[in-house]
């Protein structure tokens, strides 16, 4: 294993929210990742290098070493399972909800009580189903990758579960929120090798991180 300490994140909310917690461990990034084209960023430790992932492939890296720690939602390590990963704190950032939506003037209750099988377009399917099986309503389960505030609109699905964090997004698209379920926020990963390997140097940087997480 090398000496670099590689820390993985995704582009956008996450390294944002990221950054002043790593400041809070002395540790300045030195490229802008929304003005370079680089994937490997330098920061100002010459031990500590960060990568940039899609934000699904942030456990993928850590739990298989292609990076010793990294920042993921909670719904994306639900969806991937979290297997090879410690996760030692959950960092209060890029905080948003799941939710169910459904089209303007669409009466979830009444499908609810009803017992009909509702169709809801989702990426999460694992958090789709395990509310759903909670609730013991029956649904059929449409997989989607993205732009889910389309399917009721055209009449692919009845309702989608998606994250919510403002709802200028369901607004814009005439949905409605009908049932936030989950609280989302970001959590260090960390690779559980790695953690042993690295330990003296991983710790100090775990305790930091600790120390600077934003109260609500
Ligand atoms: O965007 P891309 O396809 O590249 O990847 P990604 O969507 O996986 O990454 P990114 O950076 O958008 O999200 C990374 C993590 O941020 C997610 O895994 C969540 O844990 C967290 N997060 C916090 C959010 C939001 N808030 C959020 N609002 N992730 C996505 N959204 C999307 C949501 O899916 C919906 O399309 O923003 C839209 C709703 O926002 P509002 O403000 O209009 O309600
Ligand atoms: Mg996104």
């Amino acid at each position: 294993m090398s000496d670099m300490i590689t820390l993985a994140l995704s582009k956008g909310r996450i390294f944002e929210e990221t950054l002043p917690l790593l400041a809070a461990a002395g540790i300045e990034v030195l490229e802008d990742p929304e003005k370079s084209r680089k994937l490997i960023l330098p920061t100002n430790r010459a031990d500590v290098q960060v990568v940039l992932v899609r934000a699904t492939d942030v456990p993928t890296y850590v739990g298989h070493g292609g990076a010793d720690l990294g920042v993921a939602g909670k719904d994306v390590l639900i969806e991937h399972g979290g297997e090879g990963l410690y996760q030692p704190l959950d960092l209060n950032i890029a905080r948003c909800r799941m939710s169910v939506a459904v089209r303007e003037g669409f009466d979830y209750e009444a499908a609810v009580r009803q017992g009909s099988r509702i169709r809801v377009a989702t990426k999460y399917t694992t958090i789709a189903r395990q509310h759903f099986a909670d609730k013991g309503v029956h649904v059929d389960l449409i997989k989607l990758y993205g732009s889910m505030e389309l399917a009721p609109l055209t009449g692919l699905a009845d309702a989608i579960v998606d994250l919510v964090s403002t709802g200028k997004t369901l607004k814009a698209n005439h949905l409605v929120e009908v049932e936030p379920f989950m609280e989302i926020s970001s959590r260090l990963v960390v690779n559980q090798a790695a953690l042993k390997l690295k330990r003296d140097r991983l710790r100090p940087l775990i305790d930091a991180f600790a120390a600077a997480i934003p109260k609500d």
